[in-house]
């Protein structure tokens, strides 16, 4: 079994998947903390976790010119400054089990908890680029590809690449951490070392780091070439080229409800709405409305939570709505959030359904009724 290795879990996880290990906190759970803390973290594993020897773990960095770095951890702490950065990591299949409630897709059955919140203390990725001899501008086109240490039965590694231009900006924040909410990174989180590219799909933050190189195409990984892209409505799995799609990077405005959950009987008075709100690419969550009676009229939430930089919003915002609830009353409590760019959740998920179920970002609605 590859997977006999793999370390213990949270026993209040809810799993989609044992083996590879994918698993997302319960709902309730999910905004009750601003960082959600690293047992609950919601987990995405392609593959085993790799087992880890951190006295003989190296980073190897590709410079220019056939030169490489060989950075062991304690170098890597040594040598450049610890950065701190605050952000959440979404899947790019979070809410997936909406869209497939639609018509069926390929991919594990998220609900809203392919998402977590956490502090990360490393390197930025920027520094060690410097370092390996790379310089802050590189004309033409250039990414920065990242592999894994954990590999498919054929030996290929998990890998993913962002822009050149991402890589090496002060102002993205792109780390190599080895710190996760003041611990050392745990083992289903990437240990000893991960990328965390703040703003970004979650499949660009390549856990179990081992090698870093920059190229003039992306990554070959099956991950950023063959899946991770968005398609129309009516491209099948029998007519998908995914060379015509983009890779997924930054992504796009989510919000939705972690309490109450659906079908849930609430106890008429004051009924408290709660639930996060997050875009893709630092822009921040100007706004989140709440509507009580399916869309028909609407409130504004109140955004709770560290309130953000603009424009380096890399974390979730928190809400919060109260209201008055009567007896045998049916909900349909909905929410959708407005980032800085005005961007908004489109209002159902037909028009956004695509094979994968990525992109998953409707109006999120829950039904329930008032009890006395
Ligand atoms: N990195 C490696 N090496 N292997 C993986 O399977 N999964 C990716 C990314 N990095 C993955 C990886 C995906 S799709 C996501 S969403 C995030 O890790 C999830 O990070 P987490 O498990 O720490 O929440
Ligand atoms: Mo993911």
């Amino acid at each position: 079994d590859p997977f006999a290795g793999d370390p213990p879990r949270h026993p209040g996880l809810r799993v989609n998947s044992q083996k590879p290990f994918n698993a997302e906190p319960p709902a309730e759970l999910l905004a009750e903390r601003f960082l959600t803390p690293n047992e609950l973290f919601f987990t995405r594993n392609h593959l085993p976790v790799p087992a880890v020897d951190p006295s003989s773990y190296r980073l190897r960095v590709e410079g220019p010119g056939g030169r490489a770095l060989s950075l062991s951890l304690a170098e890597l702490r040594s040598r450049f400054p610890k950065h701190e950065v605050t952000a959440t990591l979404q899947c790019a299949g979070n809410r997936r089990s909406e869209m497939s409630r639609v018509r069926p897709v390929k991919g594990l059955s998220w609900d809203i908890g392919a998402i977590s919140t956490a502090r990360w203390g490393g390197v930025r990725l920027r520094d060690v680029l410097l370092d390996a001899g790379f310089s802050e501008e590189r004309e033409g086109e250039w990414h920065v590809c990242f592999e894994g240490l954990d590999a498919d039965a054929a030996g290929a590694p998990y890998g993913a690449s962002i822009p050149y231009g991402r890589a090496v900006s002060p102002a993205a924040d792109v780390l190599l951490a080895y710190e996760m909410n003041g611990e050392e990174l745990p083992r289903d989180h990437g240990f000893p070392l991960r990328v965390v590219v703040p703003g970004v799909v979650g499949a660009r933050s390549v856990k179990w780091l081992q090698r870093v190189a920059v190229s003039p195409t992306e990554s070959p990984s099956h991950w950023q070439r063959n899946d991770y892209k968005g398609f129309s409505p009516c491209v099948d799995w029998d007519t998908v080229d995914y060379t015509t799609a983009p890779a997924i990077q930054e992504l796009p405005v989510q919000s939705a409800i972690t309490h109450p959950r659906p079908g849930a009987a609430v106890p008429e008075g004051e009924l408290t709405v709660k639930g996060y709100a997050w875009s893709g690419g630092g822009r921040e969550v100007v706004r989140v409305d709440v509507s009580l009676d399916g869309g028909r009229t609407w409130r504004v939430a109140r955004l709770t939570g560290e309130r953000p930089v603009p424009g380096r919003a890399w974390a979730w915002a928190l809400w919060e709505l109260q209201a008055p609830v009567t007896a045998g009353a049916e909900l349909e409590i909905i929410c959708k959030a407005v980032d800085g760019s005005y961007n908004v959740q489109p209002d159902t998920v037909a028009p956004i359904w695509n094979l994968r179920g990525v992109l998953s970002n409707a109006w999120h609605r829950v039904h329930v009724t008032v009890s006395r």
